[in-house]
């Protein structure tokens, strides 16, 4: 089997690629022309993968790609995804995250239907949330530009899934985490800064609001959904969540307690932080993936936490040598 992963060099295209690599595919990764290279997380598996230049931005790039690879299987994880660049840059953010899916499902119709598809859609869609726990029913109300533009890029592929009866599937995944989670995310900001102050490398962290609630997985238990719902005969669309919501301050507290600090001492609050619109509580009923796929994350909330703050201590620890 050969897969073309979109957003290799990102959080999940690594873990989905371990994972794919494990099950015995050929993986190719389509990444972007850049001046400096970004494969620090795939640094590990570089030998094993096969790397092809395109963009989300250029059809024609992507129809080339898609021609040359032959895969049986197209994971589209690339997007514009930190939630406040999306105020700043909604075009571009519009541009990836919708019209960029558009132009993988226009090279999947006109080369080969028969390519399997999974898009990288989003909790954020659901926004001002419209019930709790979220399901596959709950109706979506984005409070950003990078969720309207994610809401886009699910109904699509629903859209060519029913028009052209294209393997298209949507997996509509929480908010997940791991030590390879971009510095600028809340998650990994907290247990770089934990550390940092720990090695007294910094004596404060900046932070926004700290009430709101997320529902936090580990990335490597969710990478397996994403590929479960490829497997299904039938393409459908499925919530992935660990079904416990935390607040950024109950996330603060795990991991300034794990190294045995009081992050009131610590911890600044920021209003140059806080979002034009915020999601206030995110909470998913994965119960649909655990009857049809099979699915249940095995990385908890504290185990997540631990994980990432002991991997930082050990890169910072390295980095202070
Ligand atoms: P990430 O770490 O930010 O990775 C994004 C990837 O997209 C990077 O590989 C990036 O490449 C690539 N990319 C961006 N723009 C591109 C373009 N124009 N052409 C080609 N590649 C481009 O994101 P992630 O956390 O792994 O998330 C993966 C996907 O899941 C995203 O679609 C995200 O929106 C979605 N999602 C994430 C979460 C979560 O909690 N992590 C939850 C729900 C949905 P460079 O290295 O070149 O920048
Ligand atoms: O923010 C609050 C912030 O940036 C989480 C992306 O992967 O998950 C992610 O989007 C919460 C927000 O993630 C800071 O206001 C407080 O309420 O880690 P985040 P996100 O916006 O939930 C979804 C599912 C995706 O699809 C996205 O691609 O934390 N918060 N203080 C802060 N957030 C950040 N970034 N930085 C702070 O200092």
């Amino acid at each position: 089997m050969r897969a073309l992963i979109t957003g290799i060099t990102g959080q999940d295209g690594s873990y989905l690629a371990d994972f794919l690599l494990d099950k015995g595919y050929e993986v190719y990764g389509m990444v972007r022309r850049a001046s400096t290279e970004t494969f620090g997380r795939i640094e590990h598996i570089r030998d094993r993968i096969n790397l092809v230049q395109a963009d989300l931005l250029d059809q024609l790039s992507i129809i080339n790609l898609v021609e040359d690879v032959k895969p049986d299987e197209i994971y589209n994880l690339a997007a514009q995804s930190f939630v406040p660049t999306s105020w700043n840059q909604p075009v571009l953010t519009g541009e990836f995250d919708a019209l960029g899916v558009t132009k993988i499902l226009e090279a999947i119709r006109f080369l080969n239907k028969k390519i399997k598809f999974y898009q990288a859609s989003s909790s954020e869609m659901f926004g001002k949330v419209r019930q709790i726990p979220q399901t596959e029913e709950t109706p979506f109300y984005p409070r950003s530009p990078y969720g309207v533009a994610k809401a886009y890029g699910h109904f699509i592929t629903i859209n060519y899934r029913e028009s052209y009866g294209i393997h298209a599937s949507s997996g509509i995944l929480f908010n997940h985490e791991s030590p390879r989670r971009g510095l600028e995310f809340v998650t990994r900001k907290i247990t770089d800064g934990a550390a940092r102050i720990k090695l007294g490398l910094a004596d404060k962290l900046h932070l926004g609001n700290l009430d709101a609630e997320r529902d936090w997985g580990f990335a490597g238990d969710y990478v397996k959904a994403m590929w479960l719902m490829v497997q299904k005969e039938k393409p459908d669309t499925y919530v992935v969540a660990s079904g416990q919501a935390h607040s950024v301050r109950n996330f603060v507290q795990e991991a300034f307690g794990h190294l045995n600090l009081d992050y009131l001492e610590y911890v600044v609050t920021d209003p140059k932080l806080m979002r034009p619109a915020e999601v206030d509580h995110l909470l998913g009923n994965a119960s649909k993936a655990k009857r049809e796929l099979g699915w249940e994350p095995k990385v908890d909330f504290k185990k997540l936490v631990q994980m990432m703050v002991d991997a930082d201590m050990e890169r910072l620890r390295a980095e202070k040598k």
